[in-house]
């Protein structure tokens, strides 16, 4: 099977943050990882599949599974997650994107989105379990999907900067490495689709510190 292939643009955005858009993986190779991880992945039930926001506690609109290195947690939106051993596929996506992007990783969220219902709204990843200098990479099959960056001096009601929103189509079988300090200075979101009808899958591929194991 063909290892994921760097075939991208960087771009650069204010604040010094930068992102790789990656074109990663040939259709016949993507369409055979989402089927794979469609048998493989188990996602969270229960109060593992809720977030809490400002007290609340909510349904998450899609669903969620994290895996990674054994023992490794990961606190997210409010709720501990223990990481599942890693599945053949996400072992093989893992070594793939570390030897494409240089960089390793121990751990990785999954988010399912059934359709373009489903979605996520915006956030950093900014917990302080996750090692600050290591890149998140963000792979995905399935539907093509908007991806939005938003600058964070832009948001509420006293937003200093005018800097333009920043949107990319994270396409079936693209890798998208989110460098430091982009996970600083910028939110990301998934936002609804209601024209999408088909799956998706995401995979963040994320370092977290060590003394973060339980
Ligand atoms: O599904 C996506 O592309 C978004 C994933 C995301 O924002 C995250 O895992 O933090």
């Amino acid at each position: 099977m063909d290892r994921f292939v760097i075939r991208g643009q960087k771009r650069s955005y204010n604040d010094g943050a930068a992102e790789d858009v990656l074109r990663a993986s040939k259709k016949e190779e993507a369409d055979h990882l989402f089927k794979k991880l469609e048998e493989e992945v188990v996602y969270l039930t229960g109060d593992e599949a809720k977030v809490q926001v400002f007290g609340k506690v909510y349904n998450v609109p899609r669903k969620q599974a994290t895996y990674g290195d054994e023992g490794l947690i990961y606190t997210y939106s409010g709720v501990k997650h223990l990481a599942r051993r890693w599945t053949p596929t996400l072992e093989y996506i893992l070594d793939a994107v570390s030897k494409t992007t240089g960089h390793t990783f121990n751990f990785v969220l999954v988010n399912r989105y059934k359709d373009g219902q489903d979605h996520m709204g915006e956030h950093r990843d900014d917990e302080r379990e996750l090692d600050p200098v290591s890149p998140i990479a963000s792979v995905s099959l399935g539907a093509a999907r908007d991806f939005i960056f938003r600058h964070r001096d832009t948001r509420g009601k006293y937003s200093s900067r005018n800097i333009e929103p920043v949107k990319l189509k994270l396409a079936h079988g693209s890798l998208l490495l989110m460098n430091t300090p982009t996970n600083t200075h910028w939110y990301h979101s998934l936002p609804a689709r209601k024209k999408v009808l088909m799956p998706r899958i995401n995979l963040t591929f994320r370092r977290i510190l060590m003394d973060s194991k339980k």
